[in-house]
């Protein structure tokens, strides 16, 4: 039986719950910027989290909102345009701390690391704003915690796609046995069951607790912490409320052996 080597972290809605009033007010603040008039309100928001990557939603908003709106020769240039800004916005608010990570999260990475299990990122979100986070919560020295951080444009095509977690896997020579996963949406359940990871550990926010999550090992509400116990809509939550190595090893080797 395979020993659990790492973790791979989906980033937006699992590290942190940046969605709502991170990416969101980002891509708002651009477009004013910009002098558009598009405004994206949370309900509209979660609709359009439908669609990964930021420049991906961005078109997805015109073709099935926005019809109306003629975009310039250089659609994929002014597209870009648009989202550097929002990436500019949005890890300026980061720098303001105002995006915390999710309970228990810093607890189980800094464990997690003292214990030796290796560590990666497999997010959508662009690089810089991975690195932004890590370093204005961990602090700057915490991205080299992360052995790699598959982030954005570096693959193809995005979650749902398995692309992501196949590329980080592979830049850390691990097999998907080795791994287990941690996300929050539907489109990451695709993702990693497409890269043959089988042991998934979402936890729900706002915008995906109504999302199908079938596939994944465990869904909770959170990780937990000491006297904030997590609880479980899909598999089996720790006894005490709070996930812990423990938790995850017994996970692991569970999962592994109902699917042997
Ligand atoms: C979530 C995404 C990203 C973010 C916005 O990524 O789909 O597109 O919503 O970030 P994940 P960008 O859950 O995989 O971390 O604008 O940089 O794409
Ligand atoms: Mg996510």
């Amino acid at each position: 039986m395979l020993d659990l080597q790492a973790l791979l972290f989906d980033v937006d809605g699992t590290l942190a719950d940046t969605e709502r009033d991170g990416h969101r007010v980002a891509f708002n603040a651009a477009f004013a910027e910009a002098g558009l008039d598009w405004f994206w309100s949370e309900d509209l928001y979660g609709e359009l989290l439908a669609v990964t990557g930021g420049k991906e939603r961005i078109r997805h908003y015109l073709n099935t909102h926005r019809p109306d709106y003629v975009l310039p020769d250089d659609a994929a240039g002014f597209i870009a345009g648009l989202h550097a800004a929002k990436t500019c916005h949005y890890t300026e608010l980061l720098a303001r701390g105002e995006i915390p990570l999710r309970p228990g999260v810093q607890t189980l990475i800094e464990d997690a690391r003292d214990a030796g299990l290796r560590l990666a990122i497999a997010t959508t979100t662009t690089p810089e704003n991975v690195t932004a986070l890590l370093t204005h919560t961990l602090g700057a020295a915490s991205i080299d915690w992360f052995e790699v951080i598959a982030a954005g444009d570096i693959v193809p095509a995005k979650k749902p796609a398995p692309d992501i977690y196949i590329y980080a896997m592979e830049q850390m020579g691990l097999t998907p046995d080795q791994c287990m996963a941690f996300e929050d949406s539907h489109n990451g359940v695709r993702s990693v069951m497409g890269a043959g990871i089988r042991c998934l550990l979402v936890t729900t926010n706002g915008y995906t607790a109504a999302d199908d999550l079938a596939g994944a090992s465990v869904v909770l509400d959170q990780l937990g912490t000491p006297g904030h116990p997590c609880r479980a809509s899909q598999g089996v939550a720790p006894a005490d409320g709070v996930v812990d190595l423990d938790y995850l090893r017994a996970l692991h080797r569970q999962v592994l052996e109902q699917a042997a």
